[in-house]
C-alpha cells in the first residue's frame, strides 16, 4: 500500500454553448476553449499517471447534445481511459432532460467498464493500485424528492473507514461564493450546508455545480474546482482549472495532498472610459484603447456618459479593436441620468447603473440564501430609483 492513488477532479465544462463569438470557419470560441481546457486536462492525466478522473456533473450543457458536442466528449473520454484511468461520471442538473434517459447512458450501455456512468445514489468500489477505493455518488436527479442529508446517511453506512472514500455530488452548498455564470440557480434548488460534511466518513468531497473554484471545508476536504473555462467577462479575474491529488497511507491512516491545476484561459478585458464633458468622446476612446494589448482577448468598452454627451464612433472603435487582434467586442453603456448625477456630486445618491449591479453582486456574493429573491429585489430597486429620480 505505499503506492499513491492519483486523482483529478472536474465538473462543470458545460461542454455544447455555442453562443458568442466565432472566428470565420472554426466552432465557437466558448465551445473551442473549452475542448482546449479538456484537451489539457486529458494531457495532464497521460503525463501524471493519473489513476482516476471524477466528473462531477454538468460536463454536457444539455441533456440533448449534437452529434459535434457527444462525438467531442468521447474523444476526450477515450484519451482518458487509453492512459489506463478510470473515470468517475457524474450526471449534473444540466445533464438530465427529464423523462430519465441521459445522454451519457451510451457508454453503459456500450460496456465501456472504465466509464462509470453514475446516474444513481450508490457506492461503487473501484481497485486502484491495489487499495479498494470507495466512491459514493449522489447525481442530480436523485435530489429531486430526496433530502440530500437523508441519502448521503444511507451511503455512509457503506463505508469502511479503513479504505478511502470519496464522495461525489452535484449540489448547491449554501455559503458557497458564486460565479458570474451561476446565475440561474433555481429557487427551489437542491441545497446543503456545508457543516453536514463534518460528520460524514469520506475522506474527500468532490464537489460540482458551482462554477467558482474554491475549498469548502480542509477537513474532510471539500473542494468545488469550478468550471473549466472562464464564460463571461464576469469571470475575467477567476481562475479555471481542475484538482489534482494524491492519497497516500502514511502512518496508519489516509493522507491526501492535492492542488488547483490551472488550464489556459479565455482572456476577458474590460475598459472603463468616462467621456463625461468631452469635446471628442472618439478620439478619447481611441488613445484609450491604444494603450493596451488586445491581441486573442475578449474586450468589452464601457462608456460613463450622460444624455447630454456626444456619442462617440462605435464603427471606428469597433475597426480598431479588431485590427489589433481582439477576437471580441462588446461595447456597453453607462448612461446616467442627470438628476442621479447632481445627486451623486452631493453624495446623496448614486448612479443608477452601478447601484443595481451592486446589489445584484452583493447578493450574490454575500447573501446567497436571498438568491431565489435576487429578481424581485432588483425590481423593487429599480423603481425606488425611478421614482427618486423623477423628482
Ligand atoms: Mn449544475
Amino acid at each position: 500500500m505505499d503506492e499513491k492513488i492519483r486523482i483529478v477532479h472536474s465538473a462543470d465544462w458545460h461542454l455544447g454553448v455555442m453562443s458568442g463569438p466565432r472566428v470565420a470557419n472554426e466552432l465557437p470560441l466558448k465551445f473551442k476553449s473549452v475542448l482546449d481546457a479538456t484537451n489539457e486536462l486529458a494531457n495532464f492525466v497521460e503525463e501524471n499517471d493519473v489513476d482516476l478522473v471524477i466528473l462531477s456533473g454538468d460536463i454536457l450543457n444539455r441533456g440533448n447534445p449534437a452529434p459535434l458536442v457527444l462525438n467531442s466528449l468521447s474523444k476526450i473520454l477515450k484519451k482518458i481511459i487509453d492512459t489506463g484511468a478510470k473515470v468517475v461520471f457524474l450526471i449534473g442538473n444540466h445533464e438530465v432532460p427529464g423523462w430519465g434517459e441521459h445522454p451519457l447512458k451510451i457508454y453503459e450501455i456500450l460496456g465501456i467498464e472504465d466509464i462509470i456512468v453514475a446516474d444513481d445514489a450508490t457506492v461503487y468500489n473501484l481497485e486502484l493500485k491495489n487499495t479498494e477505493m470507495q466512491i459514493a455518488t449522489i447525481p442530480y436527479n436523485t435530489l429531486h424528492n430526496r433530502q440530500f442529508e437523508d441519502i448521503v446517511a444511507e451511503l455512509s453506512e457503506e463505508i469502511n473507514p479503513l479504505n478511502p472514500s470519496i464522495l461525489v455530488t452535484h449540489i448547491f452548498v449554501r455559503n458557497a461564493r458564486l460565479s458570474g455564470s451561476d446565475l440561474n440557480l433555481l429557487p427551489d434548488e437542491p441545497h446543503t450546508y456545508s457543516d453536514v460534511f463534518l460528520k460524514l466518513p469520506f475522506d474527500y468531497v468532490a464537489l460540482g455545480h458551482i462554477h467558482k473554484y474554491q475549498k469548502i471545508l480542509a477537513r474532510p476536504i471539500v473542494i468545488y474546482p469550478g468550471s473549466i473555462q472562464r464564460m463571461n467577462f464576469s469571470e475575467a479575474m477567476d481562475e479555471k482549472g481542475f484538482i489534482y491529488a494524491e492519497f497516500s497511507w502514511k502512518k496508519s491512516r489516509w493522507n491526501i495532498e492535492w492542488r488547483f491545476q490551472p488550464v489556459d484561459t479565455l482572456r476577458f478585458r474590460t475598459i472603463d472610459i468616462d467621456i463625461r464633458n468631452q469635446e471628442n468622446p472618439t478620439l478619447i476612446i481611441m488613445k484609450k484603447i491604444e494603450s493596451y494589448k488586445l491581441l486573442n482577448e475578449m474586450v468589452r468598452i464601457k462608456i460613463t456618459r450622460t444624455q447630454r454627451d456626444l456619442k462617440p464612433n462605435i464603427k471606428v472603435i469597433r475597426k480598431r479593436i479588431t485590427d489589433m487582434g481582439a477576437l471580441y467586442c462588446k461595447i456597453d453603456y453607462n448612461t446616467i441620468t442627470e438628476t442621479l448625477e447632481r445627486h451623486a456630486d452631493s453624495k446623496v445618491g448614486i448612479e443608477k447603473g452601478d447601484s443595481i449591479s451592486r446589489l445584484h453582486d452583493y447578493i450574490t456574493k454575500k447573501r446567497p440564501d436571498l438568491i431565489p429573491k435576487r429578481e424581485e429585489l432588483i425590481n423593487v430597486a429599480k423603481d425606488i430609483i425611478k421614482s427618486i429620480s423623477r423628482k
